[in-house]
């Protein structure tokens, strides 16, 4: 492990290939629950979410010469060579399998690759979103000598098509590509899915007060509960509705309307919740601390004292959109009412960037 930092730091010193890809996770207001395909990674239905800023994956990338890739994270070493069948070496494989295919020559391109989150992961603030979407934007500037998004852009890789490949290694990572307001279309077949930005971070600033309920690693991991959605009897009236729900939610975009994007919002969001409660394996993602701070939630703004709505990933940490403009008082009433909480106060952001090593590094 050491010696890989080494070589790391060593390389850095040259100037070696160094890339640094940062990619924001995303909090879905239209919820990615279930898939059509497991292998295509084709959603059972369209998406929308909102591309965060502070809460971020930085991933960088050195070129190495030992022939095959090093992954570090969190300290732990992990190897191709040893570990093939890890979803992140599987996925650098499927990136190398689609770049090959598409002729360039990356066939003796290996790297070090070092990543880290400035977030809790795994207990659902999206971590797998912002990871995939680093992993993949920075393993493509690495292989292309890319330092800007607009370098990327020229060597064939814009956002969009950068999306396509990131949702192979985690469905929501798509959507962490570009800013903003961003809607993955299901579409009729799996080739033909997209994922495109709705509406830019400028149109509307919207905060999302994340309240940290737990900071454990969930059990059960959300690929495994798409697979049980298809279990749960309210699944297919979901399914029924979903289209009607993601219009609703894009008018509510449009017209800035918080109120009617709110209420849609907290439905939603439980909406997902029962379904996973009531999978083939039933899970329950939220905790007792998540119930409570629901309910204050509901209880202020029934009183005229709060306004924001809540939405849940697959965890049990609340995100609490609210006008960014009352964002700064919002937590302070949150600091005061749940002081043992921590809070993590962000926003909409503009999507993925790619740096020269150490431009953005401390
Ligand atoms: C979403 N989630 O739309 C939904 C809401 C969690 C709750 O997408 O199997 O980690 O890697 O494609 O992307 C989490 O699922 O699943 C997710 P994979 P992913 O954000």
């Amino acid at each position: 492990m050491a010696e890989q930092l080494n070589d790391f730091i060593k390389n850095e010193s040259k100037g070696l290939g160094l890339v640094t890809a940062v990619s924001p996770a995303n909090i879905a207001f239209i919820k990615y629950w279930g898939k059509s395909d497991k292998q295509q990674q084709w959603p059972a239905n369209s998406s929308l979410s909102m591309t965060l800023s502070k809460s971020v994956t930085k991933t960088s990338f050195a070129m190495n010469n030992t022939g095959f890739d090093q992954f570090i994270f969190n300290n732990q070493l992990l190897t191709s060579k040893d570990q093939r069948d890890h979803k992140v070496f599987r996925h650098l494989q499927f990136l190398r399998d689609a770049m090959t295919s598409s002729g360039m020559e990356i066939s003796q391109k290996f790297f070090t690759i070092k990543s880290e989150n400035t977030f809790p992961m795994g207990c659902g603030i999206a971590s797998s979103a912002s990871g995939f979407a680093a992993l993949t934007t920075g393993f493509l500037a690495a292989c292309t000598d890319s330092y800007q998004m607009e370098q990327l852009e020229l060597a064939g890789f814009n956002r969009t098509t950068i999306a396509k490949l990131a949702l192979r290694g985690s469905g929501s990572a798509g959507r962490s590509i570009s800013g903003g307001y961003i809607e993955w279309v299901k579409s009729t077949s799996p080739e033909c899915q997209s994922i495109e930005p709705f509406m830019a971070a400028k149109e509307w600033d919207l905060s999302d007060i994340i309240i940290i309920a737990s900071d454990k690693e969930k059990a059960v991991s959300s690929t495994d509960a798409h697979q049980y959605a298809w279990g749960s009897p309210l699944f297919s009236m979901r399914l029924s509705q979903i289209d009607e729900k993601l219009k609703f939610a894009k008018e509510a975009l449009e017209t800035r309307d918080l109120q009617k994007l709110g209420l849609l919002l907290e439905q939603e969001a439980l909406e997902m919740h029962a379904v996973a409660l009531t999978g083939s394996t039933p899970v329950q993602y939220f905790n007792q601390k998540t119930i409570e701070i629901i309910s204050w939630i509901r209880a202020e703004r029934l009183k005229g004292n709060l306004n924001a709505w809540f939405t849940l990933d697959a965890g049990p940490n609340i995100h609490l959109i609210c006008k960014a403009s009352e964002s700064k008082n919002i937590v302070k009433k949150i600091q005061l009412d749940w002081p043992q909480q921590m809070i993590i106060e962000d926003r909409v952001g503009t999507g993925t960037q790619v740096y020269k090593y150490g431009e953005i590094y401390d």
